[in-house]
């Protein structure tokens, strides 16, 4: 199995009975109207019986009076639970002899076609099947960080699945079965370039391209956006400023948006990263963010489009990064047009293994605010480490910023629900690239998957998550999918443990973010260096964020305040996010906090061989190119969570003075030997 039919596999269901069950009711498929996205609907269902049953199911443009079969409808006004105003949502359910599924729409149909055959994936009755659905969440985006020269910045996987010298001629088929796969998981928009954008994308000659892959994902229910480069009408526009309120400048926006609608009618809008590492924004014209969005959205006009504008900015202002985009978008609230929604990553420094949850949640009642993860493992051991990161998603949707009381949670005021917004948006940062199997690692797709789940239903808990996608992907023995749900829920805590337990962030290789360099104190600013954030000294550990420090947890509401901002209550997961703690002041769990950190190291790197041996008693029940190529990387991750843990005890014993506890024995290596590691990798 080379992994490329993701978990749409849909081979033919092994146990005999349901196989009889379904054949039953699956005898026929009716649809009728030509809505686009309905059609598609109609052809994957038929691709999944064919598969799954072993044999061709006919479309019918009519019920077959005669047979049982699967009945394919719109229906503006279909019955999808919950309150959400969704187009997308669907209905399943059993109608006389046959079953019937209907949307709102055509993606509402195909949301639900994809639903039913997880159902027959995953091995469930459909006798009296009664499922309903529709999103909480409106705007659904993976964001591609891709290049037009092919490369992916953070990306893992191969190059960029996009051929820009090919289109919009040829169509890779590999589009399709891309669009197919979001589809199944309810992502209905992609933003097919890097944020650090060229100009080149809003060239007549690269929106032919766009245009094209418009037309592949159409049909999928899928809208393309587009990143913008701030200063394209200097760059490809001719003009001599870039300033939002520059009547040429929003001219020559407004013309351009124009000229994209004209070519792609249902065209999603811009993704924009300005006055960000460098890139151009409307800060260059004494302008703010405010001005920037505005300006796009104006140029919008009457569109269906939007502009998501992110939030993820450093300057160095104050003495903490942590604080800095808060003290720039906090004021902006209430100031951004109605098409404008604001993108901010889940944590306020920058996709690190565990952060907490970005002080803008809740703190920007007036402006719609999109969630952004990082799908791609910039962080989490790049295509290497097995690391399963829907609980990672989860703990910050299900962080309560408790800005309008108890239960203000993360979510809550992504889905819009918290302040009644209208628009509502999540977006996760693409781990697919050319690789055959798409995303390196075998169980990155697990990744993109979860990520799109829990997009539509931010409640699914992650081992439900886990287990439907290891059953349609990898096995459906159920000793084996326990197991490796089992493994796959644990893998992100244990990457945490072995990397940057208690709260330790930001301590990893430099610009290549993989590996440990926690001794690292010059790069080209002072908080893109390790020392910055650690603050490691003959007295203890962590970065003061407290009042008598940064005071960063003054963004936070009362409550968060009240409970991170005391050392004892504080969760030990976020400790040292916050509080500059005593190398042996005593931590809740009894040990000092020398002893628990180096605690964490041993156990998280030893949980990596506790990780390979349930990988090795799955083997029966799983494809054998695919389980050897997992178990090698296990061994790789194994070797590199020895690598973490040597470093990050034997640099932080240079200030703690304090052996290494038993039962651990102390490394066999030096710091001088673990510090050349680094090197290898950057291949400085
Ligand atoms: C950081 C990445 C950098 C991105 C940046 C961003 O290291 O490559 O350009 O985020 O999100 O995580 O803009």
């Amino acid at each position: 199995d080379d992994g490329y039919r993701l978990w749409l596999k849909y081979d033919r269901v092994a146990d005999a009975s349901r196989l009889a069950q379904y054949r039953a009711a699956a005898q026929f498929v009716a649809a009728s109207g030509g809505d686009a996205v309905l059609t598609t609907a109609a052809a994957e269902l038929q691709r999944g019986l064919q598969g799954l049953l072993g044999q061709a199911v006919p479309r019918l443009a009519a019920p077959a009076s005669t047979k049982r079969g699967i009945l394919l409808a719109i229906d503006p006004s279909a019955n999808v639970s919950g309150s959400s105003a969704s187009r997308d949502g669907y209905q399943i359910s059993a109608q006389g002899k046959n079953l019937v599924v209907k949307g709102r729409s055509g993606a509402g149909v195909l949301y639900g076609v994809f639903a039913l055959l997880r159902q027959l994936q995953t091995g469930q009755s459909v006798a009296n099947l009664s499922l309903t659905s529709s999103p909480r969440i409106q705007y659904r985006l993976l964001n591609h960080w891709d290049n037009p020269n092919g490369t992916v910045e953070r990306g893992y996987a191969g190059s960029s699945i996009w051929k820009w010298n090919e289109l919009p001629q040829r169509l890779d088929p590999r589009y399709t079965d891309y669009a197919r796969a979001n589809a199944s998981i309810g992502i209905n928009g992609v933003a097919i370039n890097n944020v650090n954008a060229s100009a080149r994308y809003l060239t007549a000659e690269y929106l032919d391209k766009v245009k094209a892959l418009a037309g592949v994902m159409r049909p999928y229910g899928i809208r393309v956006y587009l990143s913008v480069f701030w200063a394209a009408p200097k760059v490809i526009g001719g003009l001599k400023t870039a300033d939002p309120l520059d009547p040429q400048v929003q001219q020559w926006w407004k013309a351009k948006t124009d000229e994209i609608y004209r070519a792609i009618p249902d065209f999603g809008g811009f993704l924009v990263k300005a006055n960000s590492e460098g890139e151009p924004g409307p800060q260059d014209y004494g302008r703010n963010h405010a001005d920037g969005a505005n300006m796009l959205a104006t140029a919008l006009g009457t569109h269906d489009g939007i502009v998501m504008w992110r939030a993820f900015v450093y300057k160095a202002g104050s003495d903490d990064r942590f604080k800095q985009a808060y003290e720039e978008f906090k004021p902006l609230d209430g100031k951004f047009s109605p098409k404008v929604l604001v993108q901010v990553k889940n944590g306020p420094i920058d996709f690190q293994a565990r952060e907490p949850f970005h002080p803008l949640f809740g703190a920007m009642p007036q402006t719609p605010l999109v969630l952004e993860v990082q799908i791609t493992q910039e962080y989490l051991g790049m295509a290497t480490h097995l690391v399963y990161l829907a609980p990672m998603f989860k703990e910050c949707l299900d962080a309560d910023t408790q800005t309008k009381g108890p239960g203000s949670t993360v979510a809550r005021v992504v889905d819009g629900s918290l302040d009644q917004h209208r628009l509502s948006g999540i977006a996760g940062v693409a781990n697919i690239g050319t690789d055959r199997n798409w995303t390196g690692h075998p169980m990155g797709q697990a990744n993109w998957y979860a990520f799109g789940r829990l997009a539509w239903d931010y409640t699914l808990p992650s081992a439900a998550i886990a287990k439907e996608w290891t059953q349609m992907t990898l096995t459906r023995e159920p000793k084996a999918v326990a197991t490796i749900v089992e493994l796959m829920d644990r893998s992100r805590d244990v990457y945490v443990r072995y990397t940057t337990p208690l709260g330790l962030h930001h301590i990893m290789g430099q610009n290549i973010h993989y590996g440990p360099e926690p001794w690292l104190a010059q790069a080209g600013r002072p908080d893109w260096t390790a020392v910055y954030y650690h603050k490691a000294d003959s007295l203890g550990l962590g970065f003061n964020r407290t009042a008598t420090g940064s005071n960063a947890l003054a963004l936070y509401s009362a409550g968060v305040q009240q409970q991170w901002g005391n050392p004892t209550t504080c969760p030990l997961n976020y400790l040292l996010w916050f509080h500059h703690v005593g190398w042996k002041q005593p931590l809740r769990t009894g040990r000092t906090l020398w002893n628990e950190l180096v605690t964490r190291y041993y156990t998280g790197a030893d949980s990596v061989t506790w990780m390979q041996q349930r990988w090795a008693s799955v083997q029966p029940a799983v494809d054998p190119a695919l389980h050897a190529d997992v178990a090698a990387r296990l061994a790789i991750q194994r070797r590199e969570a020895l690598w973490w843990r040597d470093a990050c005890v034997l640099y932080f014993q240079t200030f703690s003075k304090q052996p290494i506890p038993a039962p651990f024995a102390p490394p066999t290596r030096t710091l001088a030997d673990v510090k050349t590691l680094v090197n290898l990798y950057q291949l400085k």
